[in-house]
């Protein structure tokens, strides 16, 4: 019988090989699609969410477990579709206006996949009628906004203020590297992440 453990263990290591090889033995012994995808690959993500905060791993590590945790979801998501099993939520998240730095945005993508996020991924210099355009088009619950310049700060207060005057009801998140609290406080964004698995909690408090 498929061993959803050795499934989470694969995808703390980082074993792409193992972790597919594991979710389609479960698929073929009818285990259900939601039980692989909580007991197994999101559990595995969530202790290397706990170990990235920890500085017990790296940037590099949370990568190639958020790939293994990729190769696993291509075979599981059919069968989640099939099954109907639903989404954490939905989140739309970019890299605001003239800012081109996109690791740290694409970080905090695959672990908001990881935690069982559907997430809309806008890429780089997003400006804010574009967030608004995609937001009014796919109805996400969180928008996170990225920014690794100084001077690209500004368009994350932009962005916000015209997500809140086109009445979109959905919460936003800030983060990067010269974002602060103090920051999100002031342009009004409804929180502040000072690292990816942070914006996975983040965003799970914001849904509530
Ligand atoms: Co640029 N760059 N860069 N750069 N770059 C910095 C940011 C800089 C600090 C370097 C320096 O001078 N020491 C500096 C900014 C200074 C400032 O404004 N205070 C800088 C500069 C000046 C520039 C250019 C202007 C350089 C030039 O052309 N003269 C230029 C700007 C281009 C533009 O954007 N318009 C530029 C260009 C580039 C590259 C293209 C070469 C490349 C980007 C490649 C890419 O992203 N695809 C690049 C890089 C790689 C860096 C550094 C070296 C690394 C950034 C990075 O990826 N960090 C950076 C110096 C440094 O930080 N040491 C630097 C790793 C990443 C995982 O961390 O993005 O902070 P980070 O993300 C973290 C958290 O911040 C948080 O979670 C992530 C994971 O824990 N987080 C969020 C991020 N977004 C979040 C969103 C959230 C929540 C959390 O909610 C939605």
């Amino acid at each position: 019988m498929a061993d959803l453990k050795a499934l989470s263990e694969a995808v703390i290591k980082g074993d792409q090989k193992t972790a597919v090889e594991i979710t389609r033995q479960a698929l073929t012994e009818g285990m259900p699609p939601a039980s692989i995808l909580n007991e197994g690959l999101i559990a595995g993500m969530n202790v290397i969410g706990v170990r990235f905060k920890a500085n017990q791993v790296y940037i590099p590590e949370v990568l190639i477990s958020a790939r293994a945790m990729k190769m696993a979801m291509e075979v599981l998501e059919p069968k989640l579709v099939e099954a109907g099993v639903k989404p954490l939520g939905k989140a739309l998240v970019g890299t605001v206006q003239g800012d081109l730095h996109d690791i740290g945005k694409n970080l905090v993508a695959m672990m908001l996949k990881g935690a069982g996020f559907e997430v809309v991924d806008l890429g780089v210099d997003s400006s804010p009628e574009k967030f608004v355009a995609k937001a009014k088009e796919s109805n996400p619950q969180i928008i996170g906004l990225s920014a690794l310049l100084t001077t690209t700060m500004p368009a994350m207060e932009k962005t916000i203020r015209a997500i809140k005057d086109a009445g979109l009801s959905a919460k936003t998140m800030i983060g990067g590297a010269p974002v602060t609290q103090a920051y999100a406080d002031k342009i009004g964004a409804d929180g502040y992440a000072p690292d990816a698995a942070s914006a996975v909690d983040l965003a799970k408090s914001l849904l509530n």
